[in-house]
């Protein structure tokens, strides 16, 4: 199966400099199929050999600024039409919006983040930002899960206005088994799966390179298994978001979103369309 990777660099309205996550991002996928291109010996990775292209998009001009929705969705909308699987690079989580609206209802959107993006507080805008994003959907809305949030201050019924279900960390570190076992059989039974990954869902001692990290967050292993979890369904693509290398400690969290990123190239690759 192809793969198209859009790179979609937004980052306005919060987590200023996660754009340049996403062009990072971007610049490791170009430079894992150069050296796929370059290699003479037999290898695995000869599987992503013209299956996998590459569309950068830029916010250089206020056009480009203004219209940042509707760009967003016309990409996902072609690319989705495609058939081809889509890895969605975005900049802060807001980045993901146009993606998943275009997604329609009968698609279960696996969503890690630490944060439940329907916050209406006190000190939080009611416009569209990347901390309420959820709530000004178009409809209709996919179906949404959270897996790892650290979520203090919402209350149940606030929480299952947006989310059909939630695992929280705490819930993870209790039963990762249990959690695994719930979230494959989701996956199976849904028409068709997205992952949706705000880097914030990690634990900052896995990834820190985030704006907002919260203590407790989800291990690289025990993502890794719930992640596999979720290819039990029909995963139709996957969306990272709020990566910022400023904020990096020696590429930790560019070394594990780039392993990240080729795992899933070639676990696409090897699957029949
Ligand atoms: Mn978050």
């Amino acid at each position: 199966m192809r793969t198209t990777v859009i790179v979609f660099p937004f980052d306005l309205f919060g987590s200023a400099g996660t754009g340049a996550g996403a062009r990072l991002l971007g610049d490791a996928v170009n430079e894992i199929l150069d050296d796929t291109e370059a290699e003479t010996r037999p290898c695995r990775a000869d599987a992503l050999r013209g299956k996998v292209r590459v569309k950068e998009h830029a916010f250089d001009a206020l056009a480009e600024v203004t219209d940042w929705r509707k760009r967003g969705r016309a990409a996902a909308k072609q690319a989705i039409k495609s058939g081809e699987f889509l890895v969605w690079l975005g900049g802060n989580h807001l980045a993901a919006l146009p993606v998943l609206e275009e997604l329609g209802a009968e698609t279960l959107v696996v969503q890690f983040d630490a944060h439940l993006d329907v916050y209406a507080f006190h000190d939080t805008t009611t416009d569209l930002s990347h901390g309420n994003f959820l709530t000004h959907f178009d409809a209709p809305r996919p179906r949404v899960v959270n897996v790892g949030h650290r979520d203090l201050f919402l209350t149940p019924e606030e929480i299952a206005e947006t989310f059909e279900t939630v695992y929280p960390a705490w819930e993870v570190a209790a039963d990762l088994g249990r959690v695994v076992a719930d979230l494959g059989a989701k996956a199976k039974a849904a028409k068709r799966v997205w992952i949706d990954i705000d880097c914030d869902a990690f634990d900052p001692a896995a990834l820190p390179a985030v704006h907002e990290p919260l203590p407790f967050g989800l291990s690289a292993p025990a993502f890794l298994a719930l992640f596999e979890a979720v290819w039990e369904g029909n995963v139709a693509g996957m969306s990272i978001t709020e990566f910022d290398p400023g904020r990096d400690v020696r590429d930790t969290g560019l070394n594990l979103l780039g392993w990240l990123v080729e795992y899933t190239l070639l676990k696409v690759a090897s699957r029949v369309p």
